[in-house]
């Protein structure tokens, strides 16, 4: 199998409205983030995975995008993204952008002129019928909105500013290209692909994902594009199983690099249920059995996974699923050692590193994201109580990770001089990176010492994986190398579980505990978390 840089790579995302305010008007910005690029390097990553920062009215916080070739006003401008990228390369980190072309925003001049001159090629940019069907949009309610001047009504299957692009157009689909060609020119490291599995959709069967071209349309991206370079290209795909993933990544179909597949992020919720209706705890075993079906089905040469535990539509793991009180520092030690130390590329959320937690909603107003206020709508219409409501947000809500970044102690965590466009987590007094810099057992060290070895390591890339089995809260999986095994065991609890594992230790990898005495007394403290290399 080829290998090539991302295998090795761990890759960080950064959400740019909440990363680091440089100019006092409370909202993240390009020259805030060129600003912390030397505690990116710090830390070791190797690619920043930037969500949106191009041209966009912000009605989804960028992911609406009016311009794909400018930048956002509030995001500074060209020349500061040019110096990002500058300044990013030098320190050996590339810059992988979002590429979001399953829609645009409705201000985008091709959506103006569809619909202002029905009669303009550009009509058939974007998805009109004369009548709607049942598709509804992932932020409640019909994926058709209604224009009255033409009397059609266009998809969107996300906000009604989100309107959908037409990829059965070939011109939409040359013009995407160059688009992309327009920012491989400018030396960027790759591409976030915002819910690609949706591009070949079928509307009028009602099928969304996984449509019949979609797999056609890229690999004429790919031909078209990054196949000619070596860049990281990874699809937000929700309804990937193993064989539709493998055949995303699989090298010989000359697709993309790898997925983001969402298996383990479903057991937040009950079973066909919507999303908003959560479970109030991890079911331990089947996260294990969704690990291990997809480290095995996804082997080495036949495709590649991508491993995260969050990102700025999810709330925290470490809240939901590690222990954001007594325990945090210790579980998300546990989460991170457990999740890297797999076959595939790691990304961190920002703030995964200092172990930000999820904000304590109060009531609406503390909230801005347009999923969240579409939902609650919706739902207190229903009849669902204001409680319940607030429940789900706080347990579910996307901005939950998306409160500004935690720098220090001071007023906002440092993030801004002004007034943060969405409020500081109260946590900032104690969890912030100057105090964690300051700390050598923080949990930005466990990070720092993962995103090393992920370079240094070979067997993180090559070995094989294979499930240990164990009482129902421990997580245990062996890598196995053609020279050398490894045992990577995980605590998924605040209680001592039971560790019956016989292990001769040669010699620790990483660990948040007192490995030797947990392998000794076959007992694991809460949150125990260990790598080590073993004799078999
Ligand atoms: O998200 C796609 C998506 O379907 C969900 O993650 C979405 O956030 C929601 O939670 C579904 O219930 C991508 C982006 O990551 C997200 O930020 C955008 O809002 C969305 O696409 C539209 O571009
Ligand atoms: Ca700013």
């Amino acid at each position: 199998m080829k290998k090539h840089w991302w295998h090795k790579a761990t890759i960080y995302q950064i959400y740019p409205k909440s990363y680091m305010d440089s100019n006092g008007d409370g909202i993240g910005d390009l020259k805030g983030i060129t600003s912390k690029l030397d505690y990116l390097e710090k830390l070791g990553i190797t690619a920043i995975w930037l969500s949106p920062v191009y041209q966009s009215p912000m009605d989804d916080n960028g992911y609406d995008i009016s311009d794909y070739e400018d930048i956002a006003d509030i995001f500074g401008n060209m020349v500061d993204m040019e110096e990002l990228l500058d300044e990013a390369n030098a320190r050996g980190i590339n810059i992988v952008m979002d590429l979001v072309v399953n829609h645009t925003s409705d201000e985008h001049a091709w959506f103006v002129e569809a619909r202002d001159v029905p009669n303009s090629p550009k009509r058939d940019y974007y998805i009109w019928r004369d009548q709607p069907n049942n598709l509804t949009s992932a932020f409640s309610g019909s994926a058709w909105e209604y224009d009255e001047a033409s009397g059609q009504y266009y998809l969107h299957l996300f906000s009604k500013k989100q309107p959908d692009l037409n990829w059965e157009n070939e011109e939409v689909r040359q013009k995407v290209y160059d688009m992309m060609n327009f920012w491989i020119d400018k030396g960027i490291g790759g591409f976030r692909m915002d819910v690609i599995d949706l591009i070949g959709k079928l509307p009028d069967q009602e099928i969304t994902g996984n449509g019949p071209k979609l797999h056609d349309y890229l690999k004429e991206m790919n031909q078209a594009t990054f196949g000619k370079h070596d860049l990281l290209t990874v699809g937000e795909t929700w309804g990937a199983t193993p064989d539709i993933a493998k055949q995303y990544s699989n090298p010989d179909n000359q697709e993309l690099s790898m997925v983001f597949q969402f298996e383990h992020i479903g057991l937040q919720h009950k079973p066909d249920a919507p999303k908003w209706e959560f479970e109030e705890e991890l079911d331990v075993p089947k996260l294990k059995e969704i690990f291990a079906k997809w480290q095995t089905e996804l082997g080495l040469g036949q495709g590649w996974n991508s491993l995260f535990w969050d990102n700025h539509d999810l709330p925290r793991a470490l809240s939901n699923w590690g222990d954001s009180g007594e325990y945090r520092v210790k579980s998300a030690k546990a989460l991170a050692i457990v999740l890297h130390l797999m076959r595939g590329t790691p990304y961190i959320y920002q703030g995964d590193e200092i172990g930000m937690i999820n904000y304590p909603f109060k009531d609406l107003s503390d909230v801005q994201d347009i999923e969240s206020l579409n939902y609650a709508k919706e739902a207190l219409e229903n009849g669902k109580s204001m409680e319940e409501v607030m429940d789900s947000i706080r347990m579910i809500g996307r901005d939950n990770a998306r409160t500004p970044m935690q720098w220090d102690a001071t007023e906002h965590g440092g993030f801004t001089t002004g007034t943060p466009w969405l409020q500081s987590n109260p946590s900032y007094k104690t969890i912030n990176v100057e105090a964690a810099l300051a700390d050598p057992d923080s949990i930005f060290y466990t990070y720092q010492k993962l995103v090393a070895l992920r370079k240094e390591q070979d067997w993180l890339v090559d070995a094989d994986f294979e499930l240990v089995e164990t009482v129902d809260k421990v997580v245990a999986y062996k890598r196995i190398a053609p020279d050398a095994t490894y045992l990577v065991v995980m605590n998924f609890s605040g209680q001592v579980q039971d560790f019956d594992v016989v292990v001769a230790a040669v010699e620790t990898v990483i660990s948040n505990t007192d490995e030797a005495k947990a392998i000794a007394d076959r007992k694991l403290q809460p949150w125990d978390a260990f790598c080590v290399k073993v004799t078999d």
